[in-house]
């Protein structure tokens, strides 16, 4: 069910790198039937393109950009900068994917997403970006989703029933640990 056709959503990445991280902001917005406009952007590698997607956002009517990259980070920081539409960020810890060889020891950042989560959080006055947790994508999706809800009741009622749906799991689990005792429960949850 697709209840926006027009994407609202602009998902952004530095690299393909990126992408199995960053796929989970898509699933969310899929899982709500609201369409989203994904590209790869590089500020590094393609400056020029941060102007001119901020301009593609904004002529779009993108309500909201989620842009997710990792190690310097520049990405959400720079598109926010360079537009007025809300940024969220995602700091990724996965780091140079496209390697092939399973022996390569640099697939992660140095720094364990800890130098991504700083540059994206840390811009200075007057630029904000949202930041959510590290590789922590579908947050991402979920705050863009409660943007949008602000001006669409059938999002905000998914949303509620969303919240609904965690209770009731939580509760499931609590119900099971207490039938199967400690032990038993967690043999049965990670065997
Ligand atoms: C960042 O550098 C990207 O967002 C990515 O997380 C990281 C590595 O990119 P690749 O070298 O694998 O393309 O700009």
């Amino acid at each position: 069910m697709n209840i926006m056709k027009k994407a609202l959503v602009g998902i952004i990445m530095g690299s393909s790198s990126d992408s199995r991280i960053m796929h989970a902001a898509a699933e969310i917005l899929d899982e709500f039937g609201v369409s989203h406009d994904d590209q790869i952007i590089s500020a590094h590698r393609t400056p020029t393109r941060l102007d001119e997607y901020a301009k593609y956002a904004e002529k779009n009517g993108f309500k909201v950009i989620i842009a997710g990259a990792g190690g310097a980070a520049h990405l959400p920081g720079m598109i926010a900068s360079h537009t007025v539409v809300p940024v969220i960020g995602v700091p990724i810890l996965v780091y140079n994917d496209k390697q092939q060889k399973k022996s390569d020891k640099h697939k992660f950042s140095a720094f364990g997403g800890l130098d991504s989560l700083l540059s994206i959080s840390e811009m200075p006055s007057g630029s904000p970006v949202v930041t959510v947790g590290v590789n922590k994508a579908g947050n991402a999706g979920i705050y863009a989703l409660k943007i949008l809800a602000n001006e669409s009741s059938s999002i905000k009622k998914m949303l509620k029933s969303h919240k609904d749906k965690q209770h009731k799991s939580v509760l499931k689990e609590s119900e099971d640990l207490k039938r199967l005792g400690l032990k038993k429960f967690v043999k049965k949850k990670f065997k």
